[in-house]
Order: structure tokens, then sequence, then C-alpha cells
């Protein structure tokens, strides 16, 4: 487990920025397949298959399918502590911002207020005619696929492979990878761009890089430190030393 010690280099004050990226990972123990691990969601489905424009527009009625079976499986569970780590980070610093690429609105649940999703959100659809956004739909939906009150066709307010990420979160993600001086990625295989990217921007712009991940991942070797473990076990330590040091 860290120790305030392990992070006594990085020079932590009370006016440090810190990020936090995440991914599938740190919902696995609520038990949320993540995307490409054993029984992962892709398992079932291939991403190009189903996360895809197109995709939806040659079967809008399978891709919603995969979403609703998704938002089941999510909208029952309860944030783990390493969502309620997070969110005690958000809390207790004066500059911090998740960033997470995770569509299971956990974050938003276990109450993190500065938090940007990058690629959208399972409990969200758009319209495809009006645009509007439905943040109500039930859960499971009782018309697949489900339309806005216009008639319009809604499709999942998710980024999907080959979309390009909200404008405004791409800005503020870019921008406080590139001012902040630690960030703890949590959970992610580090392979989707351009979130991927993200800890590399900080790193080049000199911050300090945390990675909380069972396994090794193509970005382990650019990181100050590597915490080998389950995000869940993890992260509370992890901001208990954080805060231990940004806490005159
Ligand atoms: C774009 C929303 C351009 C939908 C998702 C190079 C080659 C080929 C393709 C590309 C390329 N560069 C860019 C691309 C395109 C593509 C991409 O990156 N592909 C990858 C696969 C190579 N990127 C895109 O298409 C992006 N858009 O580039 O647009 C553009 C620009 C302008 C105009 C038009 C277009 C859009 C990417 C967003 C895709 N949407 N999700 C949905 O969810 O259905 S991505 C999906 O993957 C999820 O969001 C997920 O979060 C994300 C990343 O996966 P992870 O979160 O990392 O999950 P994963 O299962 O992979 O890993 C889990 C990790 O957790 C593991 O490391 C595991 O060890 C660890 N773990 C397990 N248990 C625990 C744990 N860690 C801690 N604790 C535990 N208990
Ligand atoms: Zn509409």
């Amino acid at each position: 487990m860290s120790t305030a010690a392990d992070l006594s280099s990085f020079g932590l004050t009370g006016g440090s920025f810190i990020t936090v990226l995440t991914g599938a990972g740190v919902s696995a123990e609520c038990g949320i397949p993540t995307f490409r691990g054993a029984g992962g969601l892709w398992r079932t489905y291939r991403a190009e298959d189903l996360a895809t424009p197109a995709a939806f527009s040659r079967d809008p009625r399978l891709v919603w399918e995969w979403y609703d079976y998704r938002r089941g499986i999510c909208a029952g569970k309860q944030p783990n502590p390493a969502h309620n780590a997070i969110t005690r980070l958000d809390g207790n610093l004066s500059n911090f911002l998740l960033m997470t690429q995770n569509v299971d609105d956990l974050h938003g649940r276990a109450g993190t207020g500065r938090l940007v999703e990058l690629h959208g959100n399972l409990f969200r659809a758009r319209c495809l005619e009006c645009g509007a956004v439905d943040r109500n739909l039930p859960v499971p939906l009782l018309e697949i696929p489900p339309r806005c009150g216009c008639g319009g066709m809604l499709r999942p307010d998710v980024v999907w492979f080959g979309e390009a990420l909200p404008e405004e979160a791409i800005r503020l993600a870019s921008e406080a990878s590139r001012d902040c001086d630690l960030m703890v990625v949590a959970g992610t295989s580090a392979v989707v761009q351009p979130a991927a990217s993200m800890p590399l921007l900080a790193r080049q712009a000199g911050a300090h890089v945390i990675e909380v991940n069972p396994d090794p991942t193509p970005l382990t070797p650019f990181v100050d430190l590597h915490l080998e473990g389950k995000a869940g076990e993890v992260m509370p330590g992890l901001v208990e030393s954080i805060l231990e040091l940004v806490t005159p």
C-alpha cells in the first residue's frame, strides 16, 4: 500500500492541482464487467459490432438492447471504496478534477462534483431529430429503440468509436492534464484514445503520475509510481497519503 513517504518527493502542497483519470477497472469491484478483461463486456460482443455509429444505423434495436442490458447492470450497483475515495479527494482539495472514461454514472452517484465524463453516460439519451437530452429513461426500457417526445429516435448519449469526444470535455481534460501537479490513473488499460494520452500530456508538462492497476499497462513504463492492486483496496490509502501531505 502507498504511504505518504512514497509521495513525499512529489513536492505536493495545499495548492497542488491533483487530477484523476479512471477507467472501467474502478467499477470492477462493483461487479460491473470491464471491457477487455476476462468475462469483459466485449467478450460477448465486439466493440466494433456495437459501440459505433455504423452499428447503430445498421441495427438500432441490437445496440439499444446491449446498452439497456448494461444500464440494468449498472443501475443496481453502489459506488465502491474507490469511487468514495475520489469523492473524498474532491471534497478536500482546492484544485481537483476527475476525468472518467466510464459511462456507468457511479462517480456522479458517489458525489464527485468536479467531474468530466469523457465518453458520456449510459443514463442519458439524445434525440437524433431535435437533439434533446433525456435523463429519465426507465430501466429497463419500455420500448426499444426509445423515442423522444418529438417522435425522433433516441441514441445513447455516449461517445462511440470513431466519434469525436465532446469539445468541452476534451478542452477541460487537456488543460487539466497540462496544468496538474499530480495525475492518478486508476483502472484503465490505457489503450483508448484520446483519453490514454492525458497522462502523457501531464508527464510532459512536468506532473507526477501514479498508476493504480493490478496489471501493468502501456502507460506503466512512464509513471512515477505503479501501485499494483485493486482500486477499491488501494485508493482509500492513497487518498489518505495525499491528504496527509497537502493538508497543513
Ligand atoms: C476518436 C463509450 C476521432 C461507449 C468508449 C489507433 C488505432 C485504432 C483506432 C484508434 C487509434 N487511435 C484512435 C483510435 C480510435 C479509437 C481508439 O482509441 N481505439 C482503441 C481501441 C485503439 N478512439 C476513438 O474512436 C475515440 N474517438 O478517436 O475520434 C475523431 C476526431 C474528430 C472527428 C471524428 C473522429 C472515441 C473513444 C471512445 C469510445 N467509447 N466507451 C461505451 O462504453 O459503450 S471506450 C470504452 O473503452 C469505455 O469508455 C472504457 O472506459 C474505455 C477504455 O477502456 P478501460 O476503461 O480502460 O477498460 P478496459 O476493460 O480496457 O481496462 C480495464 C482496466 O482495469 C485493465 O487495465 C485492468 O487491469 C484494470 N482493472 C481490472 N480490475 C481492476 C482494475 N483496476 C483497478 N482495480 C480493479 N479492481
Ligand atoms: Zn426529439
